[in-house]
């Protein structure tokens, strides 16, 4: 797994060497999280930072200095395709006729859909051609650029913990589901108005054994003898957190 996530890394700085600029892909809930310094000092002069899922936060959670988008609303990606192709262009490095684009980030902050979505955009007007399709996925979306996905890069030392908070470690990879449900039902507990009650429509949310059992009961996540499914519903907080259904 380490020498996977290693090679994954070293592909990536290899590939944003080659490229005329990269797209960072960030989270808009949790941006200083999602942020992977270490690339940015490498390849800050050709970068932009886009904040992705604008559509879960609202607005006057922005911070200025990022370009929010999303592709369920469509907000701000005909902003990211002018701007990137507009760094691209000026690279005094750049020595094709098109400008090539990586799209990098930590794993499930959305990339892809970015690509879909940039893809789409240019579709819609003209159509799309496929690129390449042996080594990197370049993807050619106009005469004037090619685009390239890119494997969500970790830490190497990153626990489980921190990985699931921001989103970028999937529930069912998770060793303790009810630790990581617990450390979000106490981030609920002490905020104004708890999130976890509201969204589930249970009493109170401030014990993490028993606010399981409430969402275990509610949604019928039920042992054989009757019992609530309490690492079930651990999974299902996790989740729902991770998807945004409400924000802590
Ligand atoms: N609410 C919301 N969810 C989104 C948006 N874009 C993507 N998602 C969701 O975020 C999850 C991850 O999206 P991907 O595009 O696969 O993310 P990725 O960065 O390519 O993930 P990896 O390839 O695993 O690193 C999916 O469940 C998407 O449905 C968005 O604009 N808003
Ligand atoms: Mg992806």
């Amino acid at each position: 797994m380490a020498d996977t996530k290693r090679k994954y890394y070293s592909q990536l700085v290899e590939l944003l060497r080659k490229a005329d600029v990269a797209v960072e892909v960030v989270d808009s809930r949790f941006i200083k999280e999602t942020r992977i310094e270490k690339l940015e000092g490498r390849f800050g002069n050709k970068m932009l930072i886009a904040a992705s899922k604008s559509d879960l936060i609202p607005k006057e959670r922005r911070e200025p200095g990022y370009l929010y988008f999303s592709t369920r609303s469509r907000e701000g990606i005909k902003e990211i395709l002018a701007k990137a192709t507009e760094i691209g262009k000026k690279n005094p490095f750049k020595r094709t006729k098109e400008v090539k684009m990586v799209i990098f980030g930590i794993p499930n902050v959305g990339k892809s859909s970015l690509i879909n979505a940039l893809r789409k955009k240019y579709a819609a007007v003209t159509g799309f051609r496929a690129g390449l399709t042996h080594g990197p996925q370049w993807i050619r979306v106009s005469p004037d650029l090619m685009l390239c996905d890119t494997a969500g890069v970790v830490d190497l030392h990153e626990n489980e913990e921190s990985m699931a908070l921001k989103s970028a470690l999937d529930v069912t990879e998770l060793k303790r589901p009810e630790q990581i449900a617990a450390k979000l039902i106490a981030k609920a507990a002490a905020l104004p108005k708890n999130p976890i009650t509201k969204y589930y429509g249970i009493e109170k949310a401030e014990d993490a054994e028993d606010t399981l059992i409430q969402i275990a009961k509610k949604r019928g996540l039920l042992l054989k003898g009757g019992q609530a499914n309490v690492a079930e519903a651990a999974m299902v907080l996790v989740r729902d957190y991770q998807k945004g259904k409400f924000i802590i």
